[in-house]
């Protein structure tokens, strides 16, 4: 496949770049967290993650992609401020090579960032495959400090039963719920029930797709503990992002 064959020389010519989409804490309106997403420029377009991860992770390039944006990720972070972490997605693929937790060390440790600064966004479908293993992993990650985050909550068959698996510090609930918040009272129950659920569970709760006010006010109302979205902010550039950061430090 073409895809497959262009993303092998992607990361020799250095096609692959990050954006970064800051998380605003309601707490105090500061940025929490920032969330590193994978673009590639290819041929005169950007193409995003959904069109090529997918091919990755049937190649099994995904690990060493993977792997470069751990570092990179890693790297950024050190030169924001502290209170700031960085979040980045996992694929499943990862959990499956045999040193996932060696890889987040040697990143952590090359760009000299403490391991609390680090989230990690895994998907249900994560835990579908090799449960032992990757729990034993994710237990070791969430011992040394980074925080493990379930992604796209409420889009699974089995939300709920793995809310049971593993100690999750935060579930970001999916942005298909947001889309119709305003206009769906089943829609504004299910959201205002996970929010909940997260904050007896004593994990940290994020609105994804947060575009409208109007959403802002009623999940903020549900006691949401931080909001993702266009609204605050869309994905940005690194030195855009970092300018961000130190304006509001
Ligand atoms: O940035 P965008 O909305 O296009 O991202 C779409 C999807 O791609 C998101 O679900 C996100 O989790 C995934 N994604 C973004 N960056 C990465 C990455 O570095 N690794 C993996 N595995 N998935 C990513
Ligand atoms: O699945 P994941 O949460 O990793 O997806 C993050 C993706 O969501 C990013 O690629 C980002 O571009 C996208 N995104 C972020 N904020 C918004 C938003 O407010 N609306 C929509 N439609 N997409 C968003
Ligand atoms: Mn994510
Ligand atoms: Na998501």
């Amino acid at each position: 496949r073409s895809i497959e064959a262009g993303l092998r020389m992607a990361m020799q010519r250095e096609e692959l770049r990050l954006m970064y989409q800051p998380l605003l804490g309601l707490e105090n309106n500061r940025v929490t967290c920032v969330e590193a997403l994978l673009r590639w420029d290819h041929d005169e377009r950007t193409i995003p993650p959904n069109e090529f991860v997918p091919v990755a992770e049937d190649t099994g390039l995904i690990v060493p992609i993977g792997e470069w944006v751990l570092h990179e990720a890693c790297r950024a972070a050190a030169s924001w401020p502290n209170g700031v972490r960085v979040a980045v997605n996992l694929s499943p693929v990862q959990f499956r090579q045999k040193d996932l937790v060696g890889q987040v060390r040697s990143a952590l440790a090359e760009a000299r960032l403490e391991p609390t600064r680090l989230e990690l966004e895994i998907t249900e479908s994560l835990l579908l495959t090799d449960s032992e293993a990757t729990i034993a992993a994710l237990h070791e990650l969430r011992g040394m400090g980074v925080r493990i985050c379930m992604d796209d909550f409420g889009t699974g068959y089995s939300s709920l039963s793995y809310l049971r698996s593993f100690p999750f510090d935060k579930i970001k609930i999916d942005r298909s719920f947001m889309a119709d918040l305003t206009s769906r009272d089943d829609s504004r129950a299910i959201i205002k029930a996970v929010i909940g659920l997260g904050q007896s569970l004593g994990m940290v709760t994020t609105a994804e797709g947060v575009e409208t006010e109007e959403q802002l006010s009623l999940v903020r109302d549900f006691g949401v503990s931080e909001v993702q979205g266009f609204l605050f902010s869309p994905p940005l550039q690194s030195s855009t992002l970092a300018n961000l950061l130190h304006s509001e430090a």
